[in-house]
Order: C-alpha cells, then sequence, then structure tokens
C-alpha cells in the first residue's frame, strides 16, 4: 500500500466506490469517468506503478476477473486496457486494467475513445 495512492485508498475504504468484485489480491470497480456504460477498472491489490511492478502472484487474478466482469455484463464487444507510463496516457499509478464495453451504433451509449 502507498498512502497517497488512490486507488490504495479505494481498496483501504477510504474512498468510495462501486465494487464489482473483491477478493484477497484483488479488486474491480466501475470507473469514475467512465469511457462507455459499465467501464470498469481491475486492479491488484498490491501496489505497484507500472505492470512490471508487480509479482506474478499479485497478478494472476486480474485477467480472469476482467473475463469474469465480461461474462456478468454480457459484453458481446469490448477492450481490455492497460496503461503504463505517462507517454502511454497513464494517469493513475496503480497499475489497473480497463475493461471498455463497446456499445452497438443503435445503443448509443459509446462517449469517446477507444469505443469509435
Ligand atoms: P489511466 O489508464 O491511468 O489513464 O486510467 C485512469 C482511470 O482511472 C481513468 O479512467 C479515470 O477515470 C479512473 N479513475 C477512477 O476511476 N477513480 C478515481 O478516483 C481516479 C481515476 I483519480
Amino acid at each position: 500500500m502507498a498512502a497517497a495512492c488512490i486507488f490504495c485508498k479505494i481498496i483501504k475504504g477510504e474512498i468510495p466506490s462501486l465494487k464489482l468484485f473483491e477478493s484477497e489480491k484483488t479488486l474491480a470497480f466501475l470507473d469514475i469517468g467512465p469511457l462507455s456504460k459499465g467501464h470498469s477498472l481491475v486492479i491488484p491489490k498490491y501496489h505497484g506503478a507500472k505492470l512490471h511492478d508487480i509479482p506474478d502472484d499479485q497478478l494472476s487474478e486480474v485477467l480472469s476477473v476482467a473475463k469474469k466482469i465480461a461474462v456478468a455484463q454480457d459484453l458481446k464487444d469490448y477492450n481490455i486496457l492497460q496503461n503504463n507510463g505517462r507517454l502511454a496516457h497513464q494517469e493513475v499509478d496503480h497499475v489497473h486494467f480497463h475493461v471498455i464495453p463497446k456499445p452497438n451504433e443503435q445503443e448509443g451509449l459509446g462517449v469517446g475513445w477507444p469505443t469509435k
């Protein structure tokens, strides 16, 4: 845990979040600034800024939780994204995987990149 990290504060419950899944090692919650309806983040509870900072055993559950969310939300088209570093558009320095539903054109729920 890192005292100043916003996602560590979410893990500790110091900042509220809409949780979708929680286990000993992993947390998933709705993104506060969704790119489309249902956009969520899956994070290891272990604090590390970038993917290579996280031990394998702390990462092992993250993709399967992303998959559970895709199944639970009945997603057909979606992006799984993970950014590392400012040049790669990382804003929060605690590893997180985005699960971004890609709604169809008729539903009209997409609000921006990368849903185009
Ligand atoms: P990025 O990959 O670091 O660019 O994504 C950070 C995401 O964290 C972004 O989609 C924000 O909307 C999201 N987020 C959040 O859900 N809750 C917060 O308190 C903060 C950022 I700060």
